[in-house]
């Protein structure tokens, strides 16, 4: 484990190496030239939200101008950019999501886009208060996909929570009044109310912030992952590798790059067209590589085993391989470098969707109504460009782990069914897992998540907390960047189990999985909650009664403040292991990493070093144990 360790770094630093004598720069570079941040926009006291300003106040009390020109105070101006970080991360999640529903109102038997779980469609709709009884299955994903839309926009009531939600939760979100009322709306109110001249309360700003994160996370993201399942299945176990070393020599390489699992499944559909494979092979090429990378590669490796190129910090690394015919891209975490970066390279930087469009790209635009032949054009394109790879300048480092991903709830109860039938329970719950966490075989769980950020050593932090985590019999499930760090790492293979403690050691073994579980993309957090939330049903309790953490160790997008403001709403106490641009406010901090305790159950706790992270995680789940008597 610790050589796979090891290797990631090598073949970073190697391909790194590479990028300096081929004379290109990567975000460490432009790190190193963007020289120190500027101390305002660190602490989150910089305000730019009007033309009187930008208004800079001193984030130290006492020391220079302390309101802006309309008498913002820094709390105001720390809180109100806080309350647009999360309208931004729930605007990108939701808005994923809306997309995903919308593809299902005009699927059709005929069509690209087809029902392929009917057991999670019938779930969903029942959910949404759809009729199911002897409808056609077409007639009732119509009436699921307009249910769905409900969510985003009615204006009357309030969000409709999934049965995940323990009863008592939602009374916490109704007396704190953060019970979303639709997912749309909440957005928009942190922008109409973050206007100037209009909220002006630190608290009452990061309510707002909560309320939009909760229909982010038991919302949007929510509905982005039921829909997907519906249309693409849901995730079961399956094999995988991870790390650069998946790119092959002769083959033409496809980076598949952003989000939403539309785009992935149709080109998956389209590299296995015999006319294209011949294409390929008629341009001296072995075949078509396709590859993932960021939240695409999790969305379509959890259904598919798509081989994981890398996370977030590895998407110039891919290109600088110079054995990439083509990153496709759709939205969210692709740098505009790759558009100046792969014209230093053969390969083709290309764009799909008019919600990000980049200049320097080809853009290609995916049409959805005719999705598989745009999955082919765009496959084409790349095809076509295998004969202008320069084989001097291809360095593929060798370097690649084996991982099992595909952790759905489903498909994780059904993993636990394996012992029911022996001693354990009842079949097709949750009660097994409840059991192990009760008897403290496992001393409870945590949720790693999250980007990469060139703030830290890349992927350390994850891998630390990781390996630290499950030593103490934690068992981990994990999403996004965070799970490909721990895939790099060799941390998905059941063989893992050996660096777990007894506990979970024995409980891997029993139920045969790793003490490490890939549960998809960021919007797939969702299924984190769907698990903590039957959990905590199962057990009668609240979710903040659980013995579960959380942890961003190396985050950056705004997504991710979101991610953590819902997960903390939840109430699962939240790691952050980047400070976040708020430490100017102090009421700010104080509400975030204290007050939120009294009103949800759990806070944020702020720690950049991984070890003290983790034995602050393992205390945390100790003292809640304590506290509910287990
Ligand atoms: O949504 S973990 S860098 S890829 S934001 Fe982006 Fe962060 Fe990766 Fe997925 Ni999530
Ligand atoms: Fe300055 Fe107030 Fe305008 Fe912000 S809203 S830029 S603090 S005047």
């Amino acid at each position: 484990m610790e050589e796979k360790i090891l290797s990631i770094q090598t073949a970073q630093n190697e391909l790194l190496e590479k990028a300096k004598k081929d004379g290109v720069k990567t975000a460490w570079d432009r790190k190193v030239d963007l020289k120190a941040p500027c101390g305002f926009g660190v602490a989150g006291v910089c305000c730019r939200i009007c033309a009187m300003g930008p208004c800079r106040v001193s984030p130290v009390p006492g020391k220079g101008a302390d309101r802006g020109i309309c008498g913002a105070t820094a709390d105001v101006i720390v809180a109100r950019n806080f309350a647009r970080m999360v309208a931004g991360g729930a605007a990108a999640h939701s808005d994923h999501g809306r997309s995903i529903v919308l593809t299902l109102l005009n699927a059709s038997k005929d069509g690209d886009f087809k029902v392929k779980d009917e057991k999670k469609l019938m779930k969903v709709a029942k959910r949404l208060g759809v009729e199911t009884e002897g409808r056609d299955i077409y007639d009732i994903a119509h009436d699921t996909a307009k249910a769905g839309l409900e969510q985003f926009s009615k204006q009357i009531g309030t969000l409709t929570l999934p049965p995940t939600v323990p009863e008592k939760r939602a009374e916490v979100w109704n007396k704190l009044g953060v019970m979303p009322r639709n997912i749309d709306r909440d957005i928009v109110s942190i922008m109409h109310s973050t206007h100037i001249g209009c909220a002006a309360d630190a608290e009452s700003l990061i309510k707002m912030s909560m309320r939009a994160a909760i229909a982010d996370g038991w919302g949007g993201s929510y509905l982005a992952t039921e829909f997907s399942d519906i249309m693409f299945e849901t995730p079961k176990e399956i094999d995988t590798e991870a790390n650069l070393g998946v790119l092959q020599g002769n083959s033409v390489n496809v980076v598949l790059h952003g989000h939403e699992p539309t785009l992935s499944e149709m080109i998956i559909l389209a590299s296995e067209d015999p006319e294209l494979i011949e294409l390929a092979k008629a341009q001296g090429a072995d075949g078509i590589n396709l590859v993932g990378m960021c939240c695409t590669a999790n969305e379509a490796t959890m259904r598919h085993g798509l081989k994981l190129a890398g996370n977030f910090l590895q998407q110039e690394l891919a290109v600088v391989t110079g054995a990439v015919e083509a990153v496709v891209v759709d939205v969210q975490c692709i740098m505009p470098a790759l558009a100046q970066l792969s014209k230093n390279y053969h390969t083709k930087f290309i764009t799909t969707s008019p919600k990000a469009e980049i200049t320097g790209s080809t853009h290609i635009e995916f049409d959805e109504e005719h999705a598989y032949e745009s999955a082919k054009k765009i496959l084409k394109e790349a095809i076509m460009n295998f004969k202008n790879r320069d084989n001097s300048k291809v360095y593929i480092p060798d370097v690649k782990s084996k991982a099992v991903v595909g952790y759905s709830t489903e498909s994780i109860v059904s993993a636990l069914d394996k012992v029911t039938n022996s001693n354990i329970g009842v079949a097709g719950t949750v009660k097994p897992l409840a059991d192990c966490i009760v008897s403290g075989v496992l001393r409870g769980a945590a949720g790693v998540v999250g980007c990469n950020n060139p703030k830290t050593p890349h992927d350390n932090g994850h891998v630390e907390i990781i390996k630290n985590l499950i030593a103490n019999d934690v068992i981990v499930v994990a999403t996004g960047c965070a799970a490909q760090a721990a895939a790099k790492a060799g941390l998905l293979q059941k063989e893992a189990r050996n660096y777990a403690g007894a506990g979970l050691k024995k409980v891997c073994e029993l139920v045969d999985i790793p003490p490490v579980l890939h549960m998809g993309s960021c919007v797939d957090i969702s299924r984190i909650l769907e698990l903590v939330g039957t959990v905590a049903n199962h057990l009668g309790v609240d979710i903040s009664d659980l013995p579960v953490v959380g942890v961003a160790p190396e985050w950056m997008s705004e997504k991710a403040v979101s991610i953590g403001t819902y997960v903390v709403s939840s109430g699962i106490d939240t790691w952050l292991g980047v400070v976040p641009p708020v430490t100017g406010g102090p009421e700010v901090v104080d509400i975030l990493t204290n007050r939120m305790e009294d009103m949800v159950g759990a806070k944020f706790f702020i720690e950049t070093d991984p070890k003290k992270a983790s034995e602050q995680m393992v205390e945390r789940i100790e003292e809640k144990r304590k506290r509910i008597g287990i």
